[in-house]
């Protein structure tokens, strides 16, 4: 069965949740209702990522994270950390985490892939190619694909040197950073290229500009966050399909949902 992440990002500005979750008491409460919803595991972020984010200094980050992730792990709740500095990971692992989710592979941090290798914490090595700033400019590509799938060999390389086993870690395709949205509907595509490299897959797709541009083509009615979480559902379900081993999503239940319906048709 493909596992759900339940997205908690407690921040001011995440390009579609940002500012609801950034008192710990609501952002826990968040959580636990994910969980009762049938997330698998809550990935906790207290850096935005989205297009032209500005960088948070490490320490406040973590003031924003700690706390969640330390009341989560404490209540028995598998939480992962969706961080790129090592600092921060280390301090989550510390307070329960039992995964380090590093979007950029361990690029962004030189010192992340060897702090976090000690911990013994599983580790989601994501495909990148440079700060949200200025990703788009990097989003240049042949056969984008097959090219993420070889530079995610590139991180496994680089994590194995670091001393963390194979079967710590899990790949994500990286969909939305360095992607423009037809970069995005290929990626997915050709998700086995990834899954052929042998490990646990993450997808994210959850409410993505490139959602959004195809609803939009889809019908004249406002892109409400409704239909883009109905999309996530499609596009979750289809990734597991296509071989994800979890997928990251804001809309738990929606997903579930969908991942039910795909698991009848299959037989499951
Ligand atoms: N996307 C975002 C943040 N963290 N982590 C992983 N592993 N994969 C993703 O695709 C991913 C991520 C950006 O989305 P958000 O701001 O809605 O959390």
């Amino acid at each position: 069965m493909t596992g759900i992440w339940g997205i908690l990002n407690v921040t001011p500005d995440s390009f579609s949740d940002g500012g609801r979750y950034t008192d710990p008491d609501v952002a826990v409460a968040h959580a636990r209702m994910l969980r009762a919803q049938g997330a698998t595991v809550i990935d906790v972020g207290g850096e935005s990522t989205r297009p032209g984010a500005e960088r948070v200094p490490a320490d406040e980050e973590q003031r924003r994270v700690l706390p969640v992730v330390e009341a989560l792990s404490a209540d028995g709740i598998p939480v992962s950390i969706d961080t790129l500095n090592a600092s921060t990971a280390v301090a989550a692992v510390h307070a329960g985490a039992r995964i380090v989710n590093d979007v950029s592979g361990g690029l962004a941090d030189e010192r992340m892939l060897s702090a976090v290798a000690d911990t013994g914490a599983d580790v989601v090595l994501g495909h990148w190619r440079g700060p949200s700033s200025d990703m788009y400019a990097r989003a240049q590509y042949a056969r984008v694909a097959r090219e993420v799938a070889s530079e995610l060999r590139a991180r496994i390389g680089a994590a194995a040197a670091a001393g963390i086993a194979p079967a710590r870690l899990i790949l994500d395709p990286g969909v939305g950073f360095a992607k423009s949205g037809e970069q995005n509907w290929e990626v997915l595509r050709g998700l086995d290229e990834t899954v052929a490299l042998g490990h646990r897959v993450l997808v994210g797709t959850s409410r993505k500009r490139f959602l959004t541009e195809a609803l939009a083509a889809a019908s004249t009615h406002e892109v409400t966050e409704r239909r883009r979480d109905l999309a996530t559902a499609v596009t979750s379900a289809l990734a597991a399909r296509a071989g994800a081993w979890a997928v990251r999503v804001h809309d738990v239940a929606a997903t579930r949902d969908a991942l039910a319906i795909v698991g009848a048709w299959d037989g499951a």
